[in-house]
């Protein structure tokens, strides 16, 4: 297969600024008419080529006359034309019903869609499938009624009518010019949860989430947070929804969580249907941030769109920062940052230190799906985040108003948003851009001296970066660091905090008049997106953890405590856990904290995250000594623990961040309270089970069952597939508890599963939620015999002849081979090989599979 470079972009040699779309629509057979408008861009000869996807052209027209001079070239339609613009129809038969990539238009649950992102529309007609190519569309649908009665597409309705026949057709407009990876139609049997929002200009935007008719109840909670995503967008950036129609539609398949196709968001319905009974407050904030995310790409990546697929952190990177700092407003922005960083160092950081890892801005791929990741995403929103942070907040909402205004209704790079970085904050970031080239996660190394004579402390900094694949030697970066001292005895801070950027290799900062013993607090909120090592001692941690004034840097300073206990755990079968416990105490009683932080502090790091830690992997061993903290932690503050849930036992359901914080407490307690071993650990949890009103409290418990041996274990899992049997996305809940679980039989239980009457690889939720949940969980899939990598290797071929994107994303885990002791490596490997030597591997697998073996 070809691969695609960075450095080989050329601009198009055809613009198509218009286009009509005529979709004759049936899930057997549908017929695609599409007329453009092309325009030659400069003076070549070349012809004009059109992307597909291996369909032929039932005909082709040039100014209205059909042509035979065109041929197919690795699936492109190759048309020679003489003129400078001409008018180009093209016919084409496609099958949306046996479309199981979900790229292109296909049927989910009787109803047709499109996903088009990254390179989807050339399933649906042939064009030049590249986001520099912007083009105004129409789009004429034609439907049976009964079956398809609403018809919908990007832009403002124009028309409708009857056909007779049974059939009807509906015409939508886009007055915007955007990329085909944008355009999205849908046809089906949906009704609509209606809103309206007034602009601040004084714009009335009809909103519409169209569900089926049966989950229109479970639609409040999106269309709040689209309401307020809109407003937010106004007020903290100054943007505004620009079309009179905003719709959403909901479908049970789809590869990714969401898209944000102009002015016709698709969405996986579990982004988008909510309610007590059936979503955790998990998906609740998840919901709100991915109608939040899907909304603001609206300015960030519509109306300034990615000149070609390398610079897809331009858009995703900058509404991954947007859609974290919107939620952050929404509730307790500690909190949600403890969330965002401990999903970057759960999903990035192993990115970044495996076979797999790249830039922000990649120089090379295969193909594009597989660089939806984390570092893309995650990574690119941190590399933005220490941009704000240096510009501050006037600065940076200068420096992107600059950024939309020069750069709306085009196709941008990376580039240029750094350039409006430098310009509107009027600093200089040169160095900075290494962020952008250079893969790995920087290593910080801080220690700090005192001299109590003197009154003088001196901060010794250095940094470097582990080599990456294809990147040996790597250049010092600008680390933002935000950083204060603590006097060990007062408790206060000394001197306020300071933004250190740290762009040598070694550098040294003094401090002077201290004159007690300062105890050092070091990228707080995590300004850097790195690993921080220092001499901290656990006393130091513990202070830290109790008086530390930035709320982050004291949950930091709590989880370094906790990593070196489990990791010396690990190491030597024991550890003391006297510090922690200690230090756990201390956070419960702690009268200033609310019940969410509480929660999230007293947590132990989990047990990917303590391998990451370890240079190899012993995963028996980490959950040995994981297991072992926790049931001393259990036992020793067993009478808090059992308050903690009792406290917060009592209240009725509620959506608010308080409440959410009690639920997130209790069921943390309970976890404590089982570890402990406590006789009626089991009953406490199936009670709660039994007489939540909600599902954070109902999977809370089971979570807890699943993991023990208790009798109520069996009974708590068939109540819940009986209760919620009819619910697609509760039933992923029940196979992905069980698939996380901690037990010693997980992966017997998880091979059962995967024969279920309710399992299926065709639909992406389900399959990510037993064979996605299983491969990260690293006791069962790690385990010695190799099984557990067979089976996900098994999976993941079967799954890659349905949907080749989807099966790629789940390679990962088999990749952190070099992580791990010879035997497993070599077990990992094998299956690695097995896929690659697959007949008729898809490049999506034989991609992400041959650069894991590397
Ligand atoms: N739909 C995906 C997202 O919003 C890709 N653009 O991130
Ligand atoms: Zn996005």
């Amino acid at each position: 297969p070809a691969v695609t470079r960075r450095e080989d972009y050329r601009p198009p040699d055809w613009q198509v600024p218009e286009i009509a779309l005529d979709l004759d629509l049936d899930p057997a057979s549908t017929r695609v008419n599409a007329t453009l408008n092309v325009v030659r861009t400069s003076a070549h000869d070349r012809p004009l080529v059109l992307d597909g996807a291996g369909q032929t052209p039932l005909s082709v027209k040039v100014d209205g006359v059909a042509i035979n001079d065109w041929r197919i070239e690795e699936d492109a339609l190759v048309i020679p034309l003489s003129g400078s613009a001409h008018v180009i129809e093209t016919e084409v038969e496609i099958a949306p019903d046996r479309n199981t990539q979900l790229m292109g238009l296909y049927a989910s649950g009787g109803n047709l869609c499109t996903q088009c992102e990254a390179e989807g529309f050339r399933r649906i007609t042939f064009f030049p499938d590249r986001p520099d190519v912007l083009t105004r569309y129409k789009v004429r649908m034609a439907a049976d009624k009964a079956r398809f009665p609403v018809l919908l597409a990007n832009g403002d309705p124009v028309g409708a009518g009857d056909l007779g026949d049974g059939r009807h057709w509906a015409e939508w407009h886009d007055p915007y010019p955007k990329p085909c990876y944008l355009f999205a139609m849908v046809a089906g049997d949906l009704v609509a949860n209606r809103a309206t929002f007034i602009t601040r200009s004084g714009r009335q935007v009809a909103l519409g989430i169209w569900v089926r008719p049966a989950d229109l109840p479970k639609t409040a909670h999106a269309i709040e947070a689209l309401k307020t995503s809109m407003k937010w967008d106004e007020d903290v950036y100054g943007r505004e929804y620009d079309l009179d129609v905003f719709n959403i539609v909901a479908v049970d398949d789809f590869n990714f969580g969401a898209m944000e196709n102009k002015g016709l968001n698709i969405f996986n319905s579990r982004y988008i249907l909510a309610d007590a009974e059936t979503a955790t407050d998990y998906d609740f904030d998840a919901i709100a941030a991915v109608v939040a995310h899907e909304y603001f790409h609206n300015w960030s990546g519509n109306r300034v769109t990615c000149r070609d697929w390398f610079q897809l952190s331009l858009k995703e990177g900058f509404t991954v920062f947007r859609d974290q700092s919107f939620s952050a407003d929404q509730g307790s922005a500690a909190v949600k940052r403890i969330e965002d960083v401990r999903g970057l160092r759960a999903a990035q950081f192993p990115e970044d230190s495996g076979p797999l890892a790249h830039a922000i801005r990649p120089d090379a791929y295969l193909e594009i799906s597989n660089f939806y990741t984390a570092t893309i995403y995650n990574k690119g929103a941190e590399v933005i985040r220490m941009m704000a942070t240096m510009l501050g907040p006037k600065q940076f909402r200068a420096a992107t108003d600059l950024y939309f205004d020069r750069f709306d209704g085009t196709a941008a790079t990376c580039e240029d948003f750094v350039a409006c970085m430098e310009e509107g904050g009027g600093i200089d970031l040169t160095q900075f851009r290494l962020w952008y080239s250079q893969a790995g996660t920087p290593r910080v190394s801080a220690s700090l001296t005192h001299e109590p004579g003197s009154g003088r402390a001196v901060l010794k900094l250095a940094q470097r970066m582990p080599p990456t694949p294809g990147q040996p030697d790597k250049k010092p970066m600008v680390l933002p660091l935000k950083l204060k001292l603590f006097g060990a005895e007062t408790a206060q801070p000394i001197g306020s905090e300071q933004l250190i950027l740290l762009s040598d290799a070694e550098e040294q900062i003094s401090f002077e008049t201290v004159t007690e013993r300062p105890v050092l607090s070091i990228n707080r909120g995590f300004s850097a997106p790195v690993i921080v090592e220092t001499d901290r001692s656990a006393a130091d941690l513990a202070f830290l953890s109790a008086h530390d004034d930035d709320p982050f840097a004291r949950y930091e300073a709590m989880q370094q405590l906790m990593l070196d206990t489990l990791v010396e755990g690990a190491k030597h079968g024991q550890a003391d856990h006297a510090a922690v416990i200690a230090a756990v105490a201390n956070t419960l009683q702690d009268p200033h904290l609310d019940s969410a932080f509480i929660a999230e502090a007293v947590l132990l790091p989990s047990d990917s995250f303590i391998g990451d830690q370890m240079a190899l992997v012993d995963p028996e061993a980490i959950f040995r000594a994981r297991e072992a903290l926790r049931r001393d932690l259990g036992r020793a503050l067993e009478a808090q623990w059992r308050a903690a849930y009792d406290g917060a036992r009592a209240a009725k359901f509620e959506y608010s961040p308080s409440a959410k914080g009690q639920r997130r407490l209790k069921t943390v307690a309970l976890g404590y309270i089982a570890a402990s071993g406590a006789v009626d650990a089991a009953s406490l949890a199936f009670g709660q089970f039994e007489a939540a009103d909600n599902m954070t409290d109902r999977q809370g418990a089971l979570t807890t069952l699943v993991s023990g041996n208790a009798p109520e274990r069996i009974a708590a899992l068939d109540i819940f597939y009986n209760r919620y049997s009819d619910n697609a996305l509760v039933l992923d809940k029940w196979f992905s508890t069980q698939a996380l679980s901690a037990r010693d039989d997980t992966l017997a239980m998880v091979t059962e599963l995967a024969r279920h009457r309710d399992f299926t690889l065709a639909n992406p939720n389900r399959a990510r939620a037993l064979v996605g949940a299983f491969s990260v969980n690293q006791r069962a899939f790690n385990q010695a015999s190799g099984e557990g990598y067979r089976f996900v290797a098994d999976q993941l071929i079967a799954l890659d002849k349905l949907n080749p994107q989807t099966a790629a994303k789940l390679i990962p885990p088999l990749g952190r081979w070099r992580r791990f002791d010879e035997a497993r490596a070599a077990m990992m490997r094998a299956e690695l090989e097995r896929i690659v030597a697959t007949p008729g591997l898809s490049k999506d697998m034989f991609e992400q599979a041959s650069r894991s073996l590397a």
